[in-house]
């Protein structure tokens, strides 16, 4: 048993749900019009994983490209990552190469920050055609050293899961930190 205060960033391609995912998370439901964040938005938010006390501090950063450049300055000090696809939109999980790289650059805590990648919007597969399989995001995560789940923020399939993932993951990888 433990209290822990973890600060994380959701990365990825703008309109991937990275917002959807923390308001989901965080009790505050889920709105179908689409506001892209502006820079970034900061959430404070406090729950039991297992045993353990967890303070998480979230950066929720813009995914479109105009904020690109910004962002690298939230990524530092950053214990954790949810790097966040579109199962509906294959471009977006292109991209999240990139966004794992930048933030394990300059996250400087551990060597190799834990990353949770996140096909999110699963309720939509059977009406797209085309949507990105299951196991292409596995395959992504393996190479990424990432932990890897399917989410719906609009149903709230598995977003309990994907924080707790990354809890596990950041706890596992304390021993590693530079002091
Ligand atoms: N059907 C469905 N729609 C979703 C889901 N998650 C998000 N959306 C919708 O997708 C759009 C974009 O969601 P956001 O959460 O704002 O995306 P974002 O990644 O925060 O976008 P940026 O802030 O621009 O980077 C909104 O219209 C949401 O309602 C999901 O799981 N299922
Ligand atoms: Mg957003």
């Amino acid at each position: 048993m433990g209290k822990f205060i973890f600060k994380i960033v959701l990365i990825g391609d703008g309109a991937v749900g990275k917002t959807s995912i923390r308001r989901r998370y965080m009790g505050e439901g889920f709105k179908s019009d689409f506001l892209a964040t502006m820079g970034a938005d900061f959430a404070y938010y406090k729950i039991a994983i297992d045993e353990h006390e967890i303070e998480w501090q979230i950066w929720d950063l813009a995914g479109q490209p105009a904020f690109r450049n910004v962002m690298k300055a939230y990524f530092k000090g950053s214990f954790g990552a949810l790097a966040v696809y579109d199962i509906t939109q294959p471009r977006s999980l292109d991209g999240i190469e990139s966004w794992a790289q930048e933030v394990r650059f300059h996250a400087e805590t551990f060597p190799e920050i834990p990353i949770v990648l996140i096909g999110n919007k699963i309720d939509l597969r059977d009406e797209i055609p085309g949507s990105i399989k299951t196991i292409h995001g596995f395959t992504k995560a393996r190479s990424l050293n990432a932990e890897f789940i399917e989410t719906s923020a609009k149903t709230g399939e598995n977003i309990e899961e994907a924080f707790a993932l990354l809890a596990k993951r950041i706890m596992a990888a304390t021993s590693e930190i530079r002091l």
